[in-house]
This record gives structure tokens, sequence and C-alpha cells, in this order.
């Protein structure tokens, strides 16, 4: 067992990240059973779950013409447009099937106003609205941070250099983690992890 001060946080492994999905990542369900064994080391779980309404701002098609994977300008600064997914109520938006989520003591949505995006489990895209999951983390006395989850250079990576810059010690899980890779982004990501102090196992 880990130490109390340590929790897991799984983020985003939910269906349409995952091969057959609206926005899947390679091999995205391949981490599963990994996040399940790692989960029994750990006193304190938590999972994040994208949670957007259908006309989310993040959604391509709220944008009469404009394609996936191109950016918009948004009130925040620029927006990567993605296809239609994580939709509030759908199966796309329910965990891996196979993902242990009984040991979770706390699942953060998050992404669920429809003008701000939000990559982070710690705060949506604007940088500034929190989402709670670091007030919940200090009453616990939580100062080490494992992440592991789904997509390694867009949800995983923003929850790591939020916790790195809020002052955890923060371990992502690479081979529990898989990528989208727009642009360069695994590369360009896991290198702003690394000079963040994140430790980048496996
Ligand atoms: C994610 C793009 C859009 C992620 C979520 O979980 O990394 N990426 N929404
Ligand atoms: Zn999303």
């Amino acid at each position: 067992m880990r130490d109390a001060t340590e929790a897991l946080i799984v983020i985003d492994l939910q269906n349409d990240f995952c091969p057959g999905g609206a926005l899947a990542v390679a091999a995205g369900d391949q981490i599963v059973a990994g996040i399940n064994a790692l989960a029994a080391e750990f006193q304190t779980v938590a999972l994040t779950q994208d949670w957007h309404p259908q006309d989310h701002l993040s959604f391509a098609a709220s944008h009469p013409g404009a394609q996936p994977y191109s950016e918009v300008a948004m009130p925040y600064g620029p927006q990567t447009l993605w296809p239609v997914h994580c939709v509030q109520g759908t199966a796309g938006a329910e965990f891996h099937p196979d993902l242990d989520t009984r040991p979770a003591q706390l699942i953060i949505r998050k992404g669920f106003r429809r003008g701000i995006d939000s990559y982070s489990a710690f705060f949506e895209n604007d940088r500034t609205t929190g989402t709670g999951l670091e007030g919940w983390l200090r009453a616990r006395g939580i100062t080490g941070l494992t992440l592991a989850g789904l997509a390694t250079d867009f949800c995983v990576a923003f929850s790591a250099l939020d916790a790195r810059a809020l002052g955890f010690d923060v371990t992502v899980r690479l081979d529990l983690s898989r990528g989208i890779d727009l642009g360069g982004s695994l590369a360009s990501m896991t290198e702003r992890m690394r000079a963040a102090g994140v430790v980048l196992e496996g």
C-alpha cells in the first residue's frame, strides 16, 4: 500500500477515448487492466470524466464550417475543436466497462460549461475556474499524485502541469497513458512535463 499522502488520479478513461469511440485514442483501452491493478495500491483514488453538453463550444459541430482538429479563438485563448465526444448521459461518456470504478472515492466531471473546455482536472481552460479537486486533495492531506489515463498530451499533461504549479509531487505513468499526438503534441507536452518536474515513469 502507498502512503496515505499519495493519490491516484485516473484521467478520462471513457468509451469515446477508446477504440470505436468518437475521439478514439490509439490503444486507449490497453491501459485499463494496468490501471485497475495500480488502483489497488492507493488509499485515495479519484477519476475524472469529460462531461460535455451536446452543444459544447469545443465541438467543431458547434462552429458552422469548422473542421475537427482546427483551432478557434475563444475568449480565454486558442481552443482546438474536437469531434462531438463525451456528451453527458451518452454511452461514449461512460467509463470503459472494464475500468473498476469501485476504488474511486471521487469523480470529477469537467467540461460541462458550454463555453469553456476543461482539459485539466484542476482548472478549466480559462485557467482560473477551479474544479474543486485541489481542495479535496488538500483536505485529505494528499501531497503526492500519480496520474494515468487519456490522453497523455491533453488532459493528463494539463492536469500534471497544474498539479506541479500547485505544489504537488507528480508522477505520470506514461505506460498507463496514451496520446492523441496532434501536430507533435505528444513530444512537446512530454517535454513540458519533464521541464516542470513531473516524474515520467514507464
Ligand atoms: C480530451 C480532448 C478533448 C482528453 C478531452 O481527455 O485528453 N482531449 N477532450
Ligand atoms: Zn472533451
